[in-house]
């Protein structure tokens, strides 16, 4: 049955209140990126990604590679939401021995893909998978999570030639929010237009608003049924998207909310 665009905003707000509740319980770790990518991983979680919840290992399943590790909270509370472990385990996010570490690890959660944290290597792990997923002609399909602050290292780059060299058929996607941990992308380093630099080493680009539910859906679907080379859909996102006052705001990157701020937050999320 398919989910309607209702249900995946739905499913959205939920892992938005599920961020702020974590990162509040924690107190510390990043509410800004999560909040940004909740639209975007609610229409992969619930619309587009073939996976089981109750077998996470599952050999056929797509893999989503999440490459800024630190924007971890938003893959935790779309993977309780969807069944992979109840919905209280949650709030031990950050925790000393915990599964739901800070920077995500294969070593203690099945369902996640690759451990991250260093940033700007996860295009490689995916491109790779891809390749490797071509090679043995299964039919899984290959996601990967980036930041634009990521694309401030080489490693980005070099996954981006080998990817068009050998047409892998990885599908990236960008958090393209224009913020990283020290201020706005464009007075820390420029970045340049990203759409003309992935287009110029051979990658297939679409842009989109990453809020836009029905739009993410129409920009997974067309790059899902395209096979022939790399491709990167650039979300156009808003850090902190849903709470007034943590929205474009570059403290909200890595800062957790008080009890105060968490309410408020809880009650812009609820409307
Ligand atoms: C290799 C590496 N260098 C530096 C860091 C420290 N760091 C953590 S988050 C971050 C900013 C990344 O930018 P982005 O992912 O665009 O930030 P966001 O949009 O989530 O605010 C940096 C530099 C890191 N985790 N890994």
């Amino acid at each position: 049955m398919t989910v309607s665009n209702e249900e995946l905003k739905s499913n959205a707000a939920e892992i938005r209140r599920s961020i702020i509740r974590m990162v509040h319980a924690a107190a510390c770790g990043h509410p800004g990126g999560p909040l940004g990518l909740a639209d975007i991983f609610s229409v992969l979680y619930f619309d587009i990604l073939n996976h089981r919840p109750a077998d996470p290992l599952w050999e056929d399943r797509d893999r989503l590679i999440l490459s800024n590790g630190h924007v971890c909270a938003v893959r935790y509370a779309s993977m309780a939401l969807s069944g992979y472990f109840p919905v209280q385990d949650l709030m031990k996010f950050r925790k000393f021995g915990n599964p739901l570490q800070g920077h995500p690890s294969t070593k203690y959660l099945k369902g996640v893909e690759n451990s991250s944290g260093s940033l700007g290597q996860g295009l490689s792990t995916a491109v790779g998978l891809a390749l490797g997923a071509k090679i043995q002609q299964k039919n899984y399909r290959v996601y990967c999570c980036i930041s634009d602050g990521e694309c401030g290292e080489g490693m980005t780059w070099e996954a981006a030639t080998a990817g068009a060299a050998y047409r892998a058929p990885v599908i990236g996607f960008m958090d393209y929010n224009g913020i990283q941990i020290d201020g706005f992308t464009k007075d820390v380093c420029d970045l340049g237009d990203l759409a003309k630099k992935f287009a110029a080493f051979g990658w297939k680009v679409h842009e989109c608003d990453g809020h836009d539910t029905a739009k993410i859906r129409e920009a997974f679907m067309q790059a899902s049924g395209y096979v022939d080379g790399p491709q990167m859909i650039l979300f156009k996102t808003v850090l902190g998207k849903g709470v007034s006052f943590m929205e474009n705001n570059p403290k909200w990157h890595g800062s957790p909310p008080n009890t105060e701020q968490m309410e408020q937050a809880l009650a812009e999320l609820n409307l």
